[in-house]
């Protein structure tokens, strides 16, 4: 039986466990990436593990999202990573080099290789035939130490392209159209293979921006094949050499098939608050906006650009809505530059932004109350863009253009003719805002250098016996990591100090809620399903742990949270019936008696008993061996050292 290019290439990274879906893996990891909003924190748990060099073959750390620098926080932040960097063997990529995703994909990513990035757009290098994902801190930081990364063995979904876009029908259509059928929970567990003769009508560029904004199905990853126009992209990067040819087997078998045929595609939008509420334009119809934002990792490729300048060449942006761009990377803004385009965009009004996460993340470029916001985006979430009411819709760089010109969302295949728009040659490759690590013997030489804005780990604790305790927080469906920890420009300068972040847990939903649980002392959490959907930041679990939160009880969970729950040793638990929701309110007095007991016996069902109803609720607690070693121990950071200690 043929094999599928995920099969393969986990197949040739196991180290842990056996190819059988819906079991546990330990896969090695060839590459690293982190960012600073996540990093900060991932370095100084590889520090507290003590090991001295990275062991993978190329970890990079990337200076990306909090660039604002309105405070001190951030630069000393920076300043950390960088020294961290250097000592233990990390390229560090300076602020301004670009967001990681783009830049990682220009510079080091290797089709075949594994990647693993505390960020979750990471699956972007699925784009050039990696198996990339997006992990928690911690995972990151074992991984670096030369520890395998655990995923469930994934489901491997066939998305069969057959076609060819029309003029003005974007890659972000495709992924558009494929969140549109499987929803944003619909990946979980799984990962979406391309295949078919549609992939060959797709460029690098476009191939990232599906793999990117696959996260939003809450895939495990996505992926395609690795082919002459790889090579050719890479050749252009001046890397042939790392290219090789991957793609599945003919008579690979699949779990499930899915069939676009990109002819066939219209243009898409999804429309506020989720990425998978997706509506056609003739559907959402011409709405007057007010903001475009150009930029992301997910479209702010060369390619991208090229098309939007194409658009705003010798015309106005409308005056009525503010045009922001950001294009990706230094290589990009710089060719850009070299070519004229950058004096395009400026001549047509957009205001230009530095090559970083700026607006995707909150930082600055908020829209006006209730302001509708066009974004070329992956994630339209409440409140994300730092306006509550923001009506934010996530669409492809070409509509964004053309409706910052007419200032009504705007059908692009309304421009005219599509030009062919062709890739260089050969990129501008200059890798001066990448600084090495110095060699292992001049490590002594470098002084990590700490601000005052970088606590600890937060404490934890073995698990106890019983846990009695009430429930400080009931929360719906689809609840976000935004949620549970909010970013934007006030919130990101504090990562690294867990405490001073704690205060902002959750106040998406309740402003209460923090001085809430910390008054309790302990508490649990109650949810609906695909609970900790998008980022994979761990303060969405270390906020939680210092707020002293011991278990959290959802319908469902989405992959990276419950693997940040568990790293922090928070309990994952979901209720065996879903409708047994409804017996659980906010303020109820619960109970899980011999909890310990029961998992260390691995019991997987539990009951947590509701004392102020009396309800009997029963509970599933799905933890594999090394998982229920994590929790038992209060974290990975502890079940780390006291396997390092063994
Ligand atoms: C995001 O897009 O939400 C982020 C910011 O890149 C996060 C990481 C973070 O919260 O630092 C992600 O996607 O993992
Ligand atoms: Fe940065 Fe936005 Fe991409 Fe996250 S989704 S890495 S914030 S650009």
């Amino acid at each position: 039986m043929g094999l599928t290019l995920t099969e393969k290439i986990l197949k040739n990274h196991i180290v842990d466990g056996e190819m059988i879906k819906g079991t546990e893996i330990g896969i090695r990891i060839d590459q690293t990436l982190t960012q600073d909003a996540t990093g900060t924190m991932a370095y100084l748990e590889f520090e507290a593990m003590g090991v001295p060099r990275v062991k993978t073959e190329r970890s990079v750390a990337y200076i990306d999202h909090n660039t604002l620098q309105s405070g001190f926080e951030n630069a000393d932040d920076h300043r950390f990573i960088g020294s961290v960097a250097k000592k233990h063997g990390i390229y560090f990529s300076r602020p301004g080099n670009g967001i990681c995703h783009q830049v990682h994909l220009e510079r080091f990513g290797v089709p075949g290789k594994t990647l693993i990035g505390s960020d979750s757009h990471t699956p972007t290098g699925g784009g050039i035939g990696m198996i990339a994902i997006g992990a928690g801190g911690l995972d990151v930081a074992v991984a670096m130490g030369g520890g395998a990364y655990y995923i469930t063995c994934p489901k491997v979904v066939k998305v069969e392209l057959t076609g060819k876009l029309s003029p003005w029908v974007a890659a972000k259509d495709v992924i558009l159209e494929v969140l549109r059928i499987m929803s944003v929970k619909g990946g979980v567990g799984k990962v979406i293979e391309y295949c078919g003769e549609g992939v060959k009508t797709l460029s690098v560029p476009e191939r990232a921006t599906i793999t990117n904004m696959g996260a939003e199905l809450g895939a495990t990853t996505s992926i395609f094949p690795s082919d002459e126009i790889t090579k050719q992209f890479l050749k252009a990067q001046g890397r042939e050499e790392v290219w090789t040819p991957l793609s599945a087997d003919e008579d690979a078998v699949y779990d499930e098939v899915i069939k676009i045929d990109l002819s066939s595609l219209a243009p898409l939008a999804a429309c506020p608050h989720m990425p998978d509420n997706v509506k056609s334009v003739k559907e959402i119809g011409n709405i007057k906006i007010d903001q475009v934002c150009i930029g992301s990792c997910t479209n702010s490729s060369l390619l991208d650009m090229m098309k939007v300048a194409h658009i705003l060449k010798g015309k106005t942006v409308h005056p009525d809505v503010s045009l922001s761009i950001a294009p990706g990377s230094k290589q990009v803004l710089n060719m850009l530059a070299q070519n004229g385009l950058l004096s395009v965009m400026i001549d047509a009004g957009a205001r230009i932004l530095e090559s970083a996460c700026g607006p995707c993340i909150g930082m600055g470029q908020s829209p006006n109350s209730k302001g509708i916001s066009l974004r070329t985006f992956n994630r339209n979430f409440e409140g994300r863009s730092g306006t509550k009411d923001g009506q934010i819709y996530l669409v492809s760089p070409e509509m964004a253009a053309i409706s910052a010109v007419t200032g009504v969302l705007t059908d692009p295949r309304d421009i005219g003719e599509m030009p062919e728009f062709k890739l260089p040659e050969e990129f501008l490759i200059n890798d001066n805002m990448i600084v090495l690590p110095v060699d292992e013997k001049d490590m002594d030489s470098v002084e990590i250098l700490r601000g005052p804005n970088i606590k600890p780990y937060p404490q934890t604790a073995p698990l106890v016996k019983d846990i009695e305790c009430k429930v400080s927080l009931k929360v719906e469906d689809n609840i976000t990591t935004d949620h549970i920890m909010p970013a934007g420009a006030k919130i990101l300068p504090l990562r690294s100090n867990i405490p001073a972040i704690s205060q902002h847990c959750f106040t998406v939903c309740d402003d209460k809620f923090p001085e809430r649980a910390k008054s309790l002392g302990q508490s649990i959490i109650v949810g609906g399903a695909n609970y900790g959907q998008g980022s994979s930041r761990e303060h969405a679990a270390l906020a939680p742990l210092y707020l002293g939160i011991k278990a959290v009880l959802v319908k469902s969970f989405a992959r990276i949270h419950r693997a940040n729950l568990i790293n922090a040793g928070i309990l994952p638990l979901t209720f065996v019936n879903e409708a047994d929701y409804d017996k659980i309110s906010e303020g109820d007095d619960i109970a899980i008696m011999n909890v310990r007991a029961d998992i260390e016996a691995d019991k997987t069902e539990l009951t947590v008993v509701n004392k102020t109803t009396g309800a009997q609720i029963p509970v599933l607690c799905e933890l594999t061996g090394r998982t229920k070693d994590i929790i038992l121990a209060g974290g990975l950071l502890d079940y780390t050292r006291e396997n390092l200690s063994k």
